[in-house]
């Protein structure tokens, strides 16, 4: 057995100093920083470790029944810190490196974060993990690993940039390769019917073949002795691809078929929506789901495990459609594989599996054409076609030769082209459809598959999303978290709904003041990190008011702009007095897909925008506009903690949760929003009086829509929204080129699909009301802390309790 090192500071610099000598092969004084950070990680991972084994061990002794994660993405953020507290070690190591001569604070910057995912759905995942080991409950999470993380973005000119996100360049000592656990991944060929002893089969003759290879990652609970597995893929060529050189001599091919099959977990896609139909993005889904189901049939499961009682045994939790190309693979295992019949196999495939969806938006749907899963995976194209047709066949049954609701219900579908509806075959395969908010599920129902939710009574189901305190409350925000302990003492961390108690503290006005100075200190902070990163200052007596999440039209980053331009003209027009603005500074962290043009082109002008607005002298430094680029994981856990507003300003009906809300609200900062996803609950819960809500509800969309929506109307009848528009077309932000954003100017007079200006002045009153609520601090701080009371159920670990509930039926813990 393996034996961590004691757990003192002098066996911490031991190890360190050995981690130094043996892993690096240098000397302490010959040592350069990387060099440390990652002899730190080793240390780390040396005192995990043993409680990690003897977990695994475990899971495979009792054979309770586990969940299999499965995600495209995880959007981990810096490992260091999380795994110190996790094990409690950071003040020993803190401490161990200060007897070295070394601030830990320095190397904590070294660590590149693991940018595996585009966003919400990638760091939901990620949450999820963390509550799933602190609460104790076997799990495994699968994945790709991606050699090239989610994009750099940089600015040039104001206009976003991509750079490649090599992660991995100086070292991955968070990771455990496994080369001798690979799997082999086929693709390609044909289908053949066989004899087999009397009955006719059918089966596949692939064409090509990868090596899957996994990489093992430590998913410690927070201080309670266990260590859960994330298990990420990454494709290496088969020696078939050697064999090739051999026979034919053709090295310069060889190698190049080889990069083809490398090629496979290289990159992740950057598109957060509207999925682009590409081979190459299908390869990953298959390839990643594929090892991952034949690693758990072959090393989770006892050899001689029943496979009729997998049910019992496992759940294959899918995070959105990405990996669903798993149910038809499955079934080929069950079936071709291991020569179970097909309605065996299907009665436990349903039952295994259950899915998530992510949105709400049509041309989010995942759709594979026929054609290109044909070609790709053609046993597997034969699986969904019978999974169809026995569907359907019970379809007719149940609602008669109903044609229309057959073609509505179809897991294929006809138009534009043949293809499969990846988000249909989940409902049918999966035990369980969830949504991922109250009103997003709800949603779902009557809006997105309503058919289905009346063919499957009792299928669909609601999980609200939650976010891990460990790392966006204790890790962000220490200040914050000392105040509370203080407070309530210990064990809130695991037991958020304890937050509750700080209720009473709201009405003490010395924790408001220690509260109002944590939020100040924060600031500070941030500060100094935008100072460092961006040579941004954000100045004293500010508001901060923060917007912060991919960059979307549906999101209405352009109805944030349009209130900046607003209070902007308003004082260059001479109509309002500088001196009587209330200070803001505007901070915006955004990616944009790099084909979506007009996302592009919407941070072109937020940067535009900035640079007239903070130049200007007659605004007296009283709004501020700051676009950090490169908006990740580290500079959430920085932004979050020292924001007073947060903007969550979806057209209703259109985001599915948020998450980002969740996070902003427990870090005591307000919130302005929509009725829309999570903001709808976060509402209920802080109570209208700690909420600026504004905008139309989704019935309200609804009927707008119903009724034409003109979004010239609008314009014509608001002055303020006509000035600030005529404002950006005049070229005012682009040095009198009226052409730059003509584009988002007509989009909005025209077109304007998430009813931008229809929210408009709702807007703008409600941020009115914002600054005259910012203007009583003590009133502000008052809300503040009830927010931070109040929102404890957005906890995962409560997320996750919903879904061992609802969903999974895990025993709750081991
Ligand atoms: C699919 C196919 C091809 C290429 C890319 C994709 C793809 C990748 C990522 C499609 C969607 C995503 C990510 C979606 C996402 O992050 N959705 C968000 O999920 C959060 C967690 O549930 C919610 O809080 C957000 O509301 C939702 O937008």
């Amino acid at each position: 057995p393996v034996i961590a090192p004691p757990s003192t500071v002098d066996g911490f610099v031991r190890e360190f100093l050995q981690n130094l000598n043996l892993e690096r092969g240098v000397t302490l004084s010959a040592s350069n920083p990387n060099d440390r950070y990652i002899a730190l990680a080793y240390t780390v991972r040396d005192y995990l470790v043993a409680r990690w084994l003897e977990d695994q061990r475990r899971q495979r002794e009792t054979q309770a029944k586990g969940v299999c994660y499965l995600s495209a993405e995880y959007l981990l953020g810096r490992q260091l810190d999380n795994n110190l507290l996790a094990s409690g070690l950071t003040d020993i190591a803190t401490d161990a490196l200060a007897a070295c001569g070394i601030d830990i604070g320095e190397l904590r910057e070294l660590e590149v974060e693991p940018g595996l995912g585009n966003g919400g759905l990638g760091r939901l995942a990620a949450c999820f993990i963390d509550s799933l080991a602190t609460m104790s409950v076997p799990n495994v999470g699968y994945g790709i690993r991606y050699e090239y993380g989610i994009f750099r973005q940089t600015f040039v000119g104001g206009q976003q940039v991509e750079q490649p996100d090599a992660w991995l360049s100086l070292g991955s000592p968070w990771e455990f390769p496994h080369p001798e656990a690979a799997q082999t991944i086929s693709f390609g060929g044909h289908t053949e019917t066989y004899d087999d002893g009397g009955v006719t089969r059918n089966r596949w003759v692939p064409g090509w073949d990868v090596e899957a290879v996994p990489y093992n990652y430590m998913v410690p609970g927070y201080q309670n002795g266990r260590v859960n597995t994330l298990r990420l893929w990454s494709a290496k060529a088969t020696n078939s691809f050697d064999l090739r050189v051999f026979n034919s001599g053709d090295y310069e091919e060889a190698v190049r078929a080889q990069t083809f099959a490398e090629n496979i977990s290289k990159v992740l896609y950057p598109e957060d929506s509207t999925p682009q139909g590409k081979e190459l993005r299908l390869q990953q889904q298959y390839f990643f789901v594929a090892a991952s189901i034949r690693d758990f049939l072959d090393h989770q499961l006892l050899p001689d495990f029943d496979l009729t009682k997998l049910p019992e045994r496992v759940i294959f939790q899918l995070n959105d459609t990405h990996p669903v190309i798993a149910v038809p693979e499955f079934m080929r295992v069950l079936t071709d594989e291991k020569g179970m019949d097909w309605d065996a196999a299907w009665a436990i495939t349903q039952q295994c599996f259950a899915y998530t969806c992510h949105t709400l938006l049509p041309e989010a749907l995942e759709v594979w054409s026929v054609d290109l899963l044909g070609r790709l995976l053609p046993r597997h194209l034969e699986i969904i076609y019978r999974i169809n047709e026995e569907f359907l066949v019970a379809v007719r049954e149940r609602f008669g030769d109903d044609e229309m609701r057959i073609r509505n219900m179809s897991i294929i579908s006809e138009f534009p082209e043949r293809s499969v509806r990846m988000a249909y075959l989940a409902t049918v395969a999966g035990a369980k459809v969830n949504g991922v908010a109250e009103l997003h599920s709800q949603l779902l129902r009557d809006k997105v598959l309503p058919d289905f939710d009346e063919f499957y009574p009792g299928k669909f189901t609601n999980v609200t999303n939650g976010i891990t305190p460990r790392r966006f409350v204790r890790l962000a925000n220490p200040q914050l978290s000392g105040l509370i302990t203080e407070a309530l003492g210990g064990g809130w961390l695991t037991d958020m709904e304890r937050l509750r108690e700080l209720e009473a503290y709201a009405e003490d006005p010395d924790f408001r003041a220690a509260f109002a100075e944590v939020k100040a200190a924060n600031k500070r902070r941030l500060n100094d990190v935008l100072l460092a990163r961006d040579g941004f200052e954000v100045s004293d007596g500010h508001m901060l008011d923060v917007m912060v999440k991919r960059l979307h039209e549906y999101k209405r980053q352009m109805l944030k702009l349009l209130h900046i331009v607003t209070a902007y003209e308003g004082i260059v027009s001479g109509a309002v007095a500088a001196s009587d603005v209330q200070p803001r500074t505007f901070i915006f962290g955004a990616k944009a897909a790099p084909g979506y043009a007009m996302a592009k082109r919407i941070i072109h002008l937020i940067n535009a925008v900035g640079s007239v607005v903070n130049d200007d002298p007659r605004v007296e430094g009283r709004l501020k506009v700051l676009f950090p680029p490169n908006y990740n994981v580290t500079l959430a856990e920085r932004l979050i903690p020292a924001a007073d507003l947060s903007e969550q300003i979806s057209l209703a009906g259109k985001e599915a949760s948020g998450t980002g809300n969740m996070k902003f609200a427990l870090n005591g900062a307000l919130t302005i929003g929509t009725d829309d996803g999570a903001n709808v609950e976060i509402r209920q819960l802080v109570g209208d009086d700690n909420f600026f809500l504004f905008g139309m509800s989704e019935p309200e969309v609804e009927g707008l829509w119903a009724r034409g929506y003109k979004p010239s109307e609008f314009y014509q009848a608001d002055d303020h929204l006509r000035r600030a528009i005529d404002l950006i077309a005049s070229g005012a932000f682009s040095d009198g080129d009226k052409s730059v954003f003509e584009p988002i100017v007509s989009n909005l007079l025209y077109d304007d699909r998430f009813m931008v200006l229809a929210d408009y002045s709702a807007y703008i009153d409600a941020q009115a009301k914002v600054d005259a609520a910012y203007a009583d601090q003590d009133a502000w701080t008052r809300s503040a802390i009830l927010n931070v009371a109040r929102c404890g159920f957005f906890s995962s670990d409560r997320s996750m309790r919903d879904y061992i509930e609802r969903i999974w039926h895990t025993p709750p813990s081991l």
